[in-house]
């Protein structure tokens, strides 16, 4: 790209452009992208800051808290709550809805995020990143939970912040995918790729192979095959990576290609996956989506799915079209 524009400027040319972004919108976007500033400040102290280690308390999944979970959690709740554009937030790391306290004035737009994703790489100087999901307040009532339970279709808006050896903000409008890379001698997000797109075919898999006993025979297969490389049904050699880090794996897989896996496994066979539908599964589904990839849980669209509560949970198949179809088509013949 020769000349690089800041957020802002991209922001205003989406309000101004087909996909006349409302400037409550705008604002909501680039209230979110300044608070993941301040994240990345705090991720990037590390030791220095007294930012590592456990905060000694549990989130809703019962997974214990780190204190950055916390910072990061506080972070986007206090940039969010006072400009007028919310009417409610949701979080991974809290139980209910935070709804806009009265003294300040209410907004059209639901924000929900998984303030840090990827906590467990932490205290080991792995990516780790904000996940966030835009959806509208439009059930005419007062905000409350059920106001936040639309399928994917609905967001308005999603992105993630990887916090890596760049910090890199990606985002969608639904006008395709951009990444923005922190300048931080300008402290400005600048826009670094204006279309990212994902190739239909790749050679890489992410998956937890450690949980291969536990995965169902659709799944199975379809690594069997890939791990069967060229003489085997696919004819070709695969790669694997796995950060344990969603939005690290997403971002590779936006960047180059590739499926990113976290399916229903029989260790808690009563849960339908590991990744909560809301806050991971959705924003990432929406930008894959932007970018030509699919996301599915193995049988139906993720967007297509009707949520049911705040931090369901959902088996993840997402990237590379025609290896998304693949898998589906796996899961479709096992039925
Ligand atoms: P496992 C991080 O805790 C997370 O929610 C995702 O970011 C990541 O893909 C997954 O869990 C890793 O899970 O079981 O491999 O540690």
């Amino acid at each position: 790209m020769s000349h690089r524009i800041s957020l802002t400027q991209y922001l205003i040319e989406q309000q101004r452009g087909p996909a006349q972004l409302p400037s409550q919108l705008r604002l909501l976007i680039e209230v979110v992208a300044r608070a993941c500033k301040t994240i990345a400040i705090s991720v990037n102290k590390g030791a220095l800051g007294d930012v590592l280690g456990t905060a000694g308390s549990e989130n809703v999944q019962g997974e214990v808290q780190k204190k950055l979970d916390i910072i990061a959690n506080e972070v986007l709740i206090e940039a969010n709550e006072w400009g007028g554009h919310l009417a409610a937030m949701a979080s991974e790391e809290m139980d209910d809805i935070h709804v806009v306290p009265n003294r300040y004035p209410q907004g059209e737009y639901l924000l929900l995020f998984d303030p840090l994703d990827g906590s467990s790489n932490i205290d080991v100087n792995v990516s780790i990143g904000t996940i966030f999901s835009v959806l509208k307040h439009s059930d005419g009532h007062a905000v409350s939970t059920s106001s936040f339970l639309q399928p994917g279709t609905a967001q308005v808006a999603a992105g993630y912040c990887v916090y890596g050896p760049q910090s890199t903000l990606v985002l969608t409008v639904g006008q395709g995918v951009v990444m923005f890379t922190l300048d931080r001698e300008q402290g400005s997000w600048v826009l670094t790729q204006d279309k990212l797109q994902i190739p239909e075919d790749t050679k890489e898999f992410a998956i937890n192979m450690s949980n291969m006993r536990h995965w169902a025979p659709p799944v199975k297969r379809y690594i069997d095959e890939c791990l069967a490389g060229k003489e085997g049904v696919r004819g070709k050699d695969f790669n694997m990576r796995w950060v344990a880090s969603m939005v690290a794996d997403v971002h590779r897989i936006l960047t180059r290609g590739g499926i990113f896996m976290y399916p229903w496994d029989q260790r808690e066979p009563n849960k339908p996956g590991k990744l909560r539908l809301m806050y991971e599964a959705n924003p990432m589904s929406f930008l894959v989506e932007q970018a030509g990839g699919a996301s599915t849980n193995g049988l139906q669209r993720i967007m297509d799915m009707q949520p049911t509560q705040l931090h369901e949970r959902v088996s993840v198949v997402l990237g590379s079209k025609n290896e998304v179809e693949r898998v589906t088509a796996y899961h479709r013949e096992a039925q």
